[in-house]
């Protein structure tokens, strides 16, 4: 089914309908009205016939103050196309997703399939790119024409054809075992939501196949090419053949900035700044849009141009009403208006001798090629003649004149309208680009270009007059875009290559409920050995806090809080109004964290005695509480040993040791200094009672800080540790440790590998190291590093910010994943870090971001929600409600965490309605409130 067995029975004109009127008479569309043969009316002298048909012609003459208006009208319709306002008349100026042009770089085979530039014919290619500057490779190609039914006929039917000529191409190629990336070229108007994804809006020239409009016309073709069975096609991007075409253009001419098609339609495309395309979150590069201005129809600016051919011509296509500026420029149209012109002045005898023809009053049987023929100064009179005879005309020597008249006039009139187009997409590029003077490469396309033999130089002519600011220069495309789809593709299939990579390296990252489900058995069976004093990563400590507080606390305490980002010291006082805290918060150098463990005890009391005076509390011995969020066997409340560091810390002589006991001998060390240090609590535990007084419900502490840990009220009965069965104890769980003898099923990725092997603690704190702040950034980066490496980011380029220890920080995870923070603000933060990125960098960096943080905060709830369970299963209830109070920055900074540990403790703890209450004045306050317990119960043993 090769192009020439067909002859021209053209699907894309339905059968004729009215008789609208000008200065010589009613235009008819085809036969009916005014039969077959010669009309009575033939005017006796030819020189009157020429100058009717002169008149007649007048309609087709557009004035520069015509063609002024419309390249304004449509440049105004082409900004509020951008600002996504779509009146009737705006164009639709659609985002390809083609964010720059080619480099040159691209290189591979690659298969292109062609459908609706051409009309009723597909073409099929294979494109080698070889990736070296003006190396090109010729295409090998195949047209198959498309049988009017398939055109008009079931959406699926046209895919399965397309599929079935795929097939038969590539049975001249060896494909066997490759996968082979395809771009299709489909030429009509569609929304474009990625280089893979596209829906249709409307057909446009001879096709209009049901059941496609509003679908994605790559997943079409993917189907059909399953049911083909040809499977070493993966079709990886969807281009319009004006954007193939501004692709096609060598770098070494260009790049050409704008594509511009004239073939059976026509449209344009170029490359405008992404910050004023409104539908795209984007404000740095550039983007490809496709203009479609053969829907433009603004009558105040078209209305006086429009003949009265161009409305039959309208009533009788086969989407009336619709792309009127299309119809009087696309190849599809311009044979027909001459054959409507043609028939309507031998109607009156104008032409022909009055006598018209089956063939002249057949729609569609007046073609481009025959335009083009007849305009050819090369053609002469002889070749005319041949065209006229062969539509069954008896042309006389006049009529050959006259005839090109009408022609010239018709095309004429498409080159200057199709000119005034591009001076309005040229005065768009002048006013986005801020540049008066604007020197530009236009790639032009299709049919008439090449067919027609003054389009090219009319519309040349014309948009120089219309756009004086522009040095334009104008690129013949050299295969109709086919190498542009390539080069598209090539991105394509790179971007698809590098979004399989990112799906691989973040699949480890992505939880299922199965895995949730058995960490959350895990950890209760990791809990109960704990508690039974066997041996488990979950060391299970009783902080010798009985009870929440009840309310009737009072008094003023000190407070100390060191563990987190920051340490402080807290002034609390309790009294029947409620509790006032003052704080101040004091840095930890590192050297101090790494120093002695005498230094960093004696630092302490530095900052407690500067508090004091700052307080004005000198000389006063408060009772003292002390939040130390660090893994303590306690002996008792003010008795806790330190059983190893996490968080970085790394005090010498201190692991092993009764961390009061080195507070209580620093103190001794500062003279005139009095502290009654009363308790040692866990930040959680803090967190707990600081929450509890609050809310009385609160009976689980939760931190996602720097560390991560939980404690909750446990039955005394089941604390082995701990004498006595009746009551509860408040068990400070240390989960950061949970897993460290490897119980944890989570799969441990080789980032976690890297930042486990990075710190200062290998091996220890495994559940810590995947959900803490302190580690978060420092997975993301390994990841970044690892991507970098594989080419996805920052296109390979060496980053050497990204080589330095903890410059990701996790603050940035919750920034960069805030909902409300653009794009474009993402990229900020990054290029701040010196990384050289795309926004394509930046979208994959946040999905990176998003894959670390969901698992934090999964595996998060997945703790909670055992931690829960196991208060309901203690306490025989059906159903349990708790709080668990929560503090720390990634927790209450993240936009995300804390809604994803509810949504998975609410998916695996389905029987627990658990209320999450964010500590106001973090743990400080909760030691305070635990001495306060310890002192009131002291007074009441006391009397
Ligand atoms: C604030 C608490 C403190 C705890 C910290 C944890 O007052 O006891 O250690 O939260 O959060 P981070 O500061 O590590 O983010
Ligand atoms: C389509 C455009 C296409 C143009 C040239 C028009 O009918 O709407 O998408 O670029 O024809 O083929
Ligand atoms: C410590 C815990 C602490 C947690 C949160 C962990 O590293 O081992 O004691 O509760 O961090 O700060």
């Amino acid at each position: 089914m090769n192009k020439e067995q067909q002859q021209p029975c053209d699907a894309s004109w339905p059968s004729p309908i009215v008789e609208p009127m000008d200065s010589v008479g009613p235009v008819e569309l085809g036969s009916g009205a005014g039969a077959l043969g010669c009309s009575p009316e033939v005017l006796s002298h030819p020189s009157d016939s020429s100058k009717l048909v002169q008149e007649c012609l007048q309609q087709f003459m557009v004035t520069e103050a015509q063609l002024q208006q419309i390249r304004a009208s449509l440049l105004s319709s082409m900004e509020q196309g951008l600002m996504g306002q779509n009146p009737a008349s705006a164009v639709r100026m659609l985002p390809t997703y083609v964010g720059s042009t080619p480099h040159g770089t691209e290189q591979g085979d690659f298969v292109v399939l062609e459908l609706g530039a051409t009309g009723a014919s597909m073409r099929v290619l294979w494109v080698t790119l070889t990736g070296i500057e003006g190396c090109r490779v010729d295409p090998r190609s195949r047209e198959f024409v498309i049988p009017p039914e398939v055109m008009l006929g079931p959406g699926q039917q046209l895919f399965d054809f397309a599929a079935r000529c795929l097939a038969e191409f590539l049975e001249a190629f060896p494909v066997k075992n490759r996968c082979l990336p395809l771009g299709f070229n489909f030429s009509f108007p569609c929304h474009q939501t990625g280089l893979d994804r596209s829906t249709l809006i409307s057909w446009t020239k001879g096709f209009r196949c049901s059941g496609v409009e509003g679908r994605d016309v790559v997943q079409l073709l993917r189907e059909a090419i399953e049911r083909q069975g040809a499977s070493s096609l993966a079709v990886v991007a969807v281009v319009n053949d004006t954007v193939g075409t501004m692709m096609d253009c060598d770098p070494g001419l260009g790049p050409c900035e704008v594509g511009l098609v004239v073939d059976t339609g026509t449209n344009a495309c170029y490359m405008e700044e992404a910050r004023h395309v409104a539908s795209l979150d984007e404000d740095r590069g550039r983007v490809c849009v496709s203009v479609e201005w053969g829907s433009f129809s603004d009558d105040k600016a078209l209305g006086p141009v429009l003949t009265p051919f161009d409305k039959a011509l309208d009533q009788g296509s086969l989407n009336p009403g619709a792309q009127r500026f299309e119809k009087m420029i696309g190849g599809l149209y311009l044979g027909e208006l001459v054959r409507l012109v043609l028939a309507h002045l031998a109607r009156r005898g104008l032409l022909f001798g009055g006598c018209t023809s089956p063939a002249l009053l057949n729609q569609g049987s007046v073609g481009l090629e025959h335009v083009a023929e007849m305009e050819d100064p090369s053609s002469g009179e002889a070749r005319v003649l041949a065209v006229l005879q062969n539509l069954g005309l008896s042309p006389g020597a006049s009529d050959v004149k006259l005839v090109q008249l009408v022609c010239e006039a018709v095309s004429t009139r498409a080159a200057r309208l199709c000119a005034a187009a591009l001076a309005a997409v040229l005065g768009r590029l002048q006013h986005s680009r801020e540049q008066h003077a604007l020197q530009i490469a236009v790639a032009t396309g299709g049919q008439v270009f090449k067919r027609h033999p003054r389009f090219h130089s009319l519309l040349q002519k014309t948009v120089i007059l219309l756009a004086p600011g522009c040095d334009i220069s104008f690129i013949p495309s050299v295969d109709g875009g086919g190498r542009g789809v390539a080069v598209v593709t090539a991105v394509a299939a790179r971007l698809a290559d590098h979004r399989r990579l990112l799906e691989e390296t973040l699949a480890p990252f992505r939880l299922d409920r199965e895995q949730l489900a058995a960490v959350q058995v895990q950890m209760r069976e990791a809990m109960a050995k704990g508690l039974q004093g066997e041996a488990s990563s979950l060391r299970m400590l009783p902080t010798y806090v009985r009870a929440t507080p009840d309310g009737s606390e009072r008094g003023d305490f000190l407070a100390l809080d060191l563990g987190g980002t920051n340490f402080r010291v807290l002034l609390v006082r309790v009294t029947t109004g409620g509790v006032q805290i003052t704080s101040q918060v004091y840095a930890i150098p590192e050297r101090v964290t790494q120093g002695s463990g005498q230094q960093l005890f004696d630092h302490i009391v530095d900052c407690i005695v500067d508090f004091q005076q700052r307080q004005g509390l000198g000389g006063q011995s408060l009772p003292l509480g002390f939040t130390f969020s660090f893994p303590c066997r306690q002996l008792g409340l003010d008795q806790g040993i330190l059983l190893n560091w996490t968080k970085g810390f790394n005090a010498s002589d201190c692991e092993g040791q009764d961390v009061v006991a080195l507070l209580r001998e620093a103190i001794g060390r500062r003279q005139a200094v009095e502290l009654n240090v009363v308790a040692i609590v866990n930040d959680t535990v803090g967190t707990m009672m600081s929450c509890g007084y609050e809310d009385h419900h609160c009976e689980v502490g939760l931190i996602v800080g720097t560390g991560t840990n939980a404690c909750y009220m446990e039955e005394l009965q089941n604390v082995a540790a701990v004498a006595g069965d009746s009551g509860h104890m408040c068990i400070n769980m240390e989960w950061g440790a949970f897993g460290d003898d490897g119980t944890l099923s989570v799969p441990s990725t080789c980032f976690d590998a890297s930042v486990d092997r990075a710190s200062i603690n290998p091996g220890k704190q495994r559940f810590e190291k995947l959900i803490s702040g302190m580690y978060l950034g420092e997975i993301v980066r390994y990841i970044l590093l690892h991507l970098n490496s594989l080419g996805v980011l920052f296109r390979g380029q060496q980053t050497q910010c990204l080589q330095t220890r903890d410059i990701f920080k996790t603050k940035f995870l919750s920034e960069i994943e805030s909902d409300s923070l653009a794009l474009r603000q993402v990229r900020a933060i990054l290029e701040d870090l010196g990384l050289p990125l795309t926004s394509d960098d930046a979208l994959i960096v946040r999905e990176v971001c998003q894959a670390v943080s969901r698992r934090a905060a999964q595996l998060c709830g997945a703790g909670v929600a055992a931690v829960v369970e196991k208060i309901r299963e203690n306490r025989g209830l059906e159903e349990l409600m708790v709080t668990v109070g929560v503090d720390g920055t990634l927790y209450k900074l993240h936009p995300h965490f804390s809604s994803l540990v509810a949504a998975t403790v609410k998916d695996l703890a389905p029987r627990c309605t658990v209320t999450f209450l964010q500590s106001e004045d973090g743990s400080g306050k909760g030691a305070a409130l635990v001495t306060a317990v310890a002192c009131r119960l002291a007074q009441t043993t006391r009397v």
